[in-house]
């Protein structure tokens, strides 16, 4: 005889920033509206990247950053899922945790965002050593690329925190992503939407990612109501396209995917952080051979120079 008590009270994690939060909170609306009879209840943690706010992004090797204790208390039991912005998320998972879900992307472009003084300029027309505040290598690279003439600024903290050195004047611009702009319903911020011809986007921006224990059938199953195909296919390609360049989240490597019937198309960029290299290429086949497609084009942009720009880049990282 078995005994079927109350179905389980599922646990989502989340870090506290308030993107994070807003994120979760969605996750959490969307799985309650499906799943009327089931409780879905939040617990907050700190992360290793929310408490060292003064170090620049990229001189921290650790690619976890924002992820490792979530996934602590999904193999300690304390939580069952965490939700993450899908590009903070390593490509390489710890045992026993999965790649649940992924949801349905946001615009995954970077948007740039001005102080008052130069609100009828856009990059374009910024003038001569603007002062660009940004802390991720792979905007540097591009912008620094198209735009030789501006200076680039680290810049640390959550989103309002770098808004208000903004518009404290620290910077006369500053780059963030689309996404979290909109989700924080400061769409009004954003001044020019960068086009990928100028810089391509982090390897799954825009989409929320949800990772759970491997053996969790019951909420593998729950969340595929909540599952979004195409992003997942793009996000699928991405990720396996940095994986096979083994690159952290804060090596210069940008992407762009498209999807067209059964066709999926993904663009890569390997940057030097000086601008001075850039190394790209397209390829294009069945959506669902995504992974194969990622490693496809890292293949091609090894044996076309960005191998080279990337061991150049570990070499500088490591001596930090
Ligand atoms: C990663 C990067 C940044 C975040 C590096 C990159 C931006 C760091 C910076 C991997 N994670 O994009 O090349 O500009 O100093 C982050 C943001 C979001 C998730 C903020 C942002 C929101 C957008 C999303 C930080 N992680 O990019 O402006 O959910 O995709």
């Amino acid at each position: 005889m078995s005994v079927i008590g109350p179905p389980r009270t599922i646990r989502i994690g989340s870090r506290k920033s308030q993107l994070a939060l807003i994120q979760t909170y969605w996750v959490q609306k969307q799985l309650e509206m499906h799943f009327p009879g089931r409780e879905f209840e939040v617990q907050t943690m700190s992360t290793h990247g929310d408490k060292i706010l003064d170090v620049a992004l990229s001189k921290i090797g650790d690619k976890g950053l924002f992820t490792k204790e979530l996934e602590l208390g999904m193999l300690g039991n304390e939580i069952d899922f965490a939700v993450h912005s899908l590009k903070d998320l390593p490509t390489n998972l710890p045992e026993n945790l999965v790649l649940g879900v992924v949801t349905e992307r946001e615009n995954p472009a970077d948007a740039l965002v001005v102080h008052a003084k130069h609100q009828d300029k856009q990059l374009e027309t910024l003038p001569e050593g603007a002062v660009i505040g940004t802390s991720s290598l792979r905007r540097l690279a591009q912008l620094r690329h198209h735009f030789p003439h501006l200076t680039f600024k680290d810049i640390r903290g959550n989103l309002n925190t770098r808004l208000a050195k903004l518009d404290a004047g620290e910077y006369d611009a500053i780059i963030l992503a689309v996404a979290g702009l909109k989700r924080l319903d400061m769409e009004d911020r954003i001044h020019q939407v960068i086009s990928s011809e100028v810089s391509l986007h982090a390897v799954g921006q825009g989409a929320l990612g949800i990772e759970c224990r491997a053996d969790d059938t019951e909420v593998l199953e729950l969340l595929k109501a909540i599952e979004h195909i195409p992003t997942t296919q793009r996000c699928y390609a991405e990720r396996a396209f940095l994986r096979e360049l083994e690159g952290g989240c804060q090596v210069p490597i940008g992407v762009d995917t498209h999807i067209e019937g059964n066709t999926l198309t993904l663009t890569g960029i390997v940057a030097s952080i000086d601008g001075q290299r850039l190394v790209q290429d397209t390829v294009s086949g069945e959506a669902i051979s995504a992974e194969q497609l990622g490693l496809e084009l890292a293949q091609r942009l090894r044996q076309a120079g960005a191998q080279e720009i990337l061991e150049e880049i570990f070499a500088q990282i490591q001596r930090g």
